[in-house]
């Protein structure tokens, strides 16, 4: 089990000053949007793409960023706004593992017995093989990702985007969320603003090789304008429900919400 509260306080370094400073040197409409936000580490990290969690209490980033409310977010959300994005060289090699246990006990998935299963408020609930989905267009993106436990990294991921594979399947995208399931019975709501964001995407290499077990093979939802646990990794299902599922981290406190 991974420490919720682990701390990465660098001395020296005042987190409110920070803040203060980034919030008079946000250039408009981001500082206002920080502001209403509640100006967190997390959203300052999600807003300007500046790696500034690597060095704070992941305690106190979690603290300013569960007093967030998640209409006042979801209003302030604009579903059009983009993650930054990065070159090649900016990749960080190896990129971090996290899960809710060790990287080798991750789940062991044989991608020729895998299907995702697609149900809820869809027309076409059938499920779709590892070789079908591979056969969908894809798109790379080098996007950073950012875990509220105080890191962030810079990586590469490869695949579909998830608003294609929704119309695709005719889902109604005027539900609340899609709700995905993962192997290890792991699961995160994402919303349909969030769902339908260009840059989430149905996700199957990791720095062009066919995704790794420890991040997530054989899909994960990369969703770079969330924090990392709303990233399923060795998702199976994916259901489209107007009913709030819960998630393994949204369940223990963590705002829903958790995004730019
Ligand atoms: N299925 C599953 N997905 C998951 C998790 C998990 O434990 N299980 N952890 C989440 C968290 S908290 C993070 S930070 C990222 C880590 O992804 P990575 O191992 O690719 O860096 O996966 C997210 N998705
Ligand atoms: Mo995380």
């Amino acid at each position: 089990m991974i420490s919720r509260f682990r701390s990465l306080i660098i001395p020296g370094v005042d987190k409110s000053l920070l803040i203060k400073d980034a919030t008079r040197l946000l250039p408009d409409p981001s500082r206002r949007r920080f502001l209403a936000g509640g100006a967190s580490l997390g959203a300052l990290t999600l807003l300007t793409g500046c790696d500034v969690t690597d060095s704070f209490s992941a305690d106190n980033m979690l603290a300013h960023i569960s007093k967030f409310n998640d209409a006042v977010q979801a209003a302030i959300f604009n579903p059009n706004t983009l993650a930054p994005t990065f070159s090649e060289k900016d990749i960080k090699r190896p990129f971090p593992f996290n899960g809710f246990y060790a990287e080798d006990e991750a789940p062991k998935i044989d991608g020729k017995d895998w299907k995702l299963e697609v149900s809820g408020l869809v027309q076409n609930k059938k499920p779709w093989t590892l070789e079908e989905l591979y056969k969908l267009p894809q798109v790379l993106q080098i996007t950073r990702h950012i875990c509220v436990e105080g890191w962030s990294a810079i990586g590469s991921w490869q695949g579909t985007p998830l608003r294609d594979f929704l119309k695709l399947v005719g889902a109604d995208t005027t539900a609340k969320y899609v709700w995905f399931r993962c192997a290890e019975d792991y699961t995160s709501p994402i919303d349909m603003p969030t769902a339908l964001h260009a840059q989430t995407q149905m996700t199957f290499k990791f720095d062009n090789q066919i995704l790794p077990r420890a991040y997530g093979f054989p899909m994960k939802i990369r969703v770079p304008t969330k924090l990392g646990f709303k990233n399923p990794k060795y998702v199976v299902s994916m259901e489209v429900t107007n009913d709030y599922k819960g998630g393994y981290w949204e369940d223990q406190g963590y705002n829903d919400f958790s995004g730019s």
